[in-house]
């Protein structure tokens, strides 16, 4: 059996995280992914949208995914490689090189990253969608008070 190890935050997932767990699954038989927990993000400085009872609910409901189990450190990988059986561990390439020591347990591979989304660029543009909607809607509250004006005026 061949058991493949990933770790993540995993907050508001989107196509780059199933992509990579798609990948991930086609290489063994279990897939099992660390979710880091709400202090691991302190840790890490990631501030989540999603708690990590919901970021694991949505992971582990993913298709791809055999068994979530909480990243609370970074030192657990080596337990977490002993304890499931791991032949693969495997992270996005932004990671590249990063977790080679662990060679020394099981094979590592860095898979290249999917593209045009992150977490972060998910969240900018919500920004930037609020701001585009409160700017609207300032234009609407001027011209109401314009309109407000005027007719006072035509009162006088
Ligand atoms: N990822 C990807 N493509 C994207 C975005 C993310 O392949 N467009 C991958 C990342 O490379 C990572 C995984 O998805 O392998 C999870 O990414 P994050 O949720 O950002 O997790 P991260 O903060 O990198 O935490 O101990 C390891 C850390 O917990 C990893």
């Amino acid at each position: 059996m061949k058991n493949i190890l990933t770790y993540g935050t995993y907050d508001l997932f989107h196509i780059g995280h199933v992509k990579l767990f798609k990948r991930l699954k086609a290489m063994g038989d279990n897939l099992i992914v660390g979710v880091s927990t709400d202090h691991f993000n302190k840790l890490k400085d990631k501030h989540s949208i999603f708690s990590y009872e919901e970021r694991a609910g949505i992971v582990k409901a993913c298709r791809y995914v055999d068994l979530v189990i909480p990243e609370n450190n970074w030192e657990q990988k080596k337990n977490d490689i002993e304890k499931y059986n791991i032949t693969t561990f495997a992270m996005g390439d932004d990671w590249q090189g990063r977790f080679d020591h662990l060679k020394a347990q099981c094979e590592v591979i860095y898979l290249p990253r999917t593209e045009n989304i992150s977490s972060t660029d998910v969240k900018q543009n919500i920004l930037s969608i609020s701001q585009l909607e409160l700017d609207s809607l300032k234009i609407k509250i001027d011209e109401s008070i314009r309109i407000i004006e005027s007719l006072q005026d035509s009162l006088k």
